[in-house]
């Protein structure tokens, strides 16, 4: 049995909801899988800890996380994130020092400047093109807590030389917006994320 851990976000931004909470809430573990969820929190530094205590007691052989991508069309699977903080405050209005004072940072000191996903993101793209779900690899996951989360886990494995494969999945809105920014239906991309999973245990080489 292979052990995936699949990540989503709380709502954030003045958000009711975030769609990867609700896809992932729906997501069916795949045959052959043992699926842990867990819901992070949109906040500097407790994102990572509470990611990294995850996958230190359930132990994964692969880590599928995802998050909100607003004004995205299509499921956008990340190949890149890079050692970066951006200057933007989190949930407690915090910036990633910890402080009110506009900053950006490392995520860490000495750390590579980028990871690329260990997921085959190509393979999952044509598995959802296959099915009719728009899909495209995207090229920065942004500077926010999603990049955070993606480049920790990439770097802890890297560090510890674990074979463990991570990678990340942006979102789009789940709800047809009054904005008119695009969204998605909730059951299409619940399938996406059901599609990804059952791509990476076929990657699996256990
Ligand atoms: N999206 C944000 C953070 C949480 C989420 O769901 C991001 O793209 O960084």
């Amino acid at each position: 049995m292979k052990k995936i851990l699949i990540t989503c976000f709380e709502p954030f931004g003045g958000e009711k909801i975030n769609p990867s909470e609700e896809a992932v809430g729906k997501v069916s573990a795949p045959r052959g899988c043992e699926l842990k969820k867990l819901r992070l929190p949109v906040r500097w530094g407790e994102a990572q800890k509470s990611l990294f205590d995850a996958i230190d007691a359930f132990l994964p052989d692969a880590v599928l996380m995802t998050g909100q991508a607003g004004g995205s069309s299509a499921i956008r699977i990340e190949r890149v994130a890079m050692n970066l903080c951006g200057a933007i405050k989190d949930e407690n209005g915090l910036y990633a020092t910890g402080g009110t004072e506009e900053a950006e940072l490392p995520i860490r000191e000495g750390a590579p400047a980028a990871y690329f996903s260990t997921l085959d993101c190509k393979k999952i793209q044509n598995a959802l093109k296959a099915e009719d779900i728009p899909a495209v690899l995207s090229y920065s996951a942004g500077t926010y807590i999603c990049n955070y989360i993606m480049f920790s886990a990439l770097d802890r494995f890297a560090c510890e030389n674990r074979k463990i494969s991570a990678g990340f999945i942006h979102l789009p809105y789940a709800n047809c917006r009054k904005d008119g920014a695009p969204s998605m239906e909730l059951d299409v991309m619940t399938r996406a994320l059901e599609i990804a999973l059952a791509q990476i245990i076929l990657g699996e080489k256990l």
